[in-house]
């Protein structure tokens, strides 16, 4: 028998919060709570809930599922990727400073750029993948260190380790944030690599079925948590009951969902990386990558995210996708192919992107959970229309 303490990945996404024994009526299945309010006892007497902004049984149970499975002590969720960021970086103050990955969501990128700055944040973009330039670019104002890694799109990573051993011995006082987005706490644990928050478009893998947005924020910090316990309920960037349910099931198949979206993400790595119309692969699982041993070292697996370099012509190749779906977004368990240039990260101004290497030969595929053969045969197909 094994004699592990603590439960595995998945009976921790299929059981934490959630014993029946909680609920008079023993509902297997946690019950979704869509009421907007709660009886009170006596005026400013209840019995845990009082308005459906500031606390929802629903969003409970996904929090505390959430929780554990990152081994994150608390779990924060919002109504989007988004608003998680936005929460997080209303930790701050007006005149503090942020240094973030230069290869970001362009969403992200954008919030910092037009909305953060708006409230006196100022932003400074660096390449994560060297620590040294995050160290040069500390200024006595600094807050928060947010990285991305994998990057989006272009799948760089910043060794979290190395990031935090360097805060920690120059400035304690910051906080690092990192966004697990393409990866998730199945792949990559940053919390356990000295990351003071780790931040999510559950949108993406966590919920896997394209159906929901919202975001999460998750922190072992007690101080970290009641900020924005506070934030969340005051400035209202709450998901729906509805949502949290969604979220939580699927939460169930994460394991199962990220182990396919693995395996058909490297056939067709490997498949790209052989074809003669496809000039350069990126994906951290392929010795080819620039990090590769980092990859190994720092994630226990990569998810169906892949960008490449098209010799063709990219607008041809995307328009003769049959089984891809031309969208943007990704984590889901249909396969979706966008081109970041025009899409995801057309707000990212346009000499940033060049230097970053975000051409309009840059094809980004989020991998799905499809027959590995009706994936490669539809990019073949795709990729002989796009000569
Ligand atoms: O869309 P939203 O739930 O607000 O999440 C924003 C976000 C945050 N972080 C990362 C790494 C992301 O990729 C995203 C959203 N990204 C896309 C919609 C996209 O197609 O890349």
């Amino acid at each position: 028998m094994p004699t592990n303490t603590q439960e595995g990945f998945a009976t921790r996404a299929i059981h934490s919060g959630q014993d029946p024994l909680q609920w008079s009526h023993c509902s297997v299945i946690p019950p979704l709570v869509m009421s907007t309010t709660f009886r009170q006892d006596a005026p400013a007497e209840h019995r845990g809930f009082e308005y459906g902004r500031s606390g929802n049984p629903t969003r409970n149970v996904l929090e505390a599922c959430l929780a554990s499975i990152e081994d994150a002590k608390h779990a924060l969720v919002f109504s989007s990727g988004l608003g998680a960021t936005t929460a997080i970086t209303s930790l701050l103050e007006n005149g503090d400073h942020i240094i973030c990955g230069d290869d970001v969501y362009g969403g992200t990128n954008r919030f910092f750029q037009k909305c953060a700055s708006k409230q006196g944040i100022k932003v400074t973009f660096v390449d994560v993948t060297s620590v040294k330039s995050i160290e040069q670019a500390l200024q006595p104002n600094t807050k928060i260190v947010w990285l991305e890694t994998p990057t989006n799109p272009l799948l760089k990573l910043a060794d979290i380790k190395a990031v935090s051993e360097m805060l920690k011995a120059k400035r304690p006082d910051i906080i690092l944030t990192v966004d697990n987005t393409f990866l998730t706490c199945y792949f990559q644990r940053p919390l356990e690599y000295g990351a003071d928050i780790v931040v999510y478009s559950l949108t993406k893998y966590m919920n896997g079925h394209s159906d929901v947005i919202m975001g999460a924020a998750l922190t072992k910090r007690d101080d970290i948590e009641a900020k924005l316990r506070f934030i969340q309920n005051a400035m209202g960037i709450v998901p729906s009951p509805f949502d949290c349910a969604q979220v939580n099931r699927s939460l169930k198949t994460l394991e199962l969902r990220m182990e396919r979206h693995q395996k058909n993400g490297l056939a067709v790595a490997k498949f790209l990386e052989k074809h003669s119309l496809v000039e350069k692969v990126i994906h951290p699982l392929l010795p080819s990558h620039q990090q590769h041993e980092l990859a190994l070292k720092q994630s226990s697996g990569h998810s169906g995210m892949i960008s490449f370099y098209l010799k063709g012509d990219s607008k041809k190749f995307l328009k003769a996708l049959k089984l891809f779906t031309l969208a943007e977004s990704l984590g889901g368990y249909e396969s979706l192919a966008e081109l970041p240039s025009i899409m995801t990260h057309a707000s990212v101004p346009d000499a940033e992107r060049a230097k970053l290497g975000i051409t309009d030969q840059l094809v980004r595929l989020s991998v799905g959970l499809e027959s590995e053969q009706d994936i490669l045969l539809d990019l073949d197909q795709a990729l002989e229309a796009a000569q």
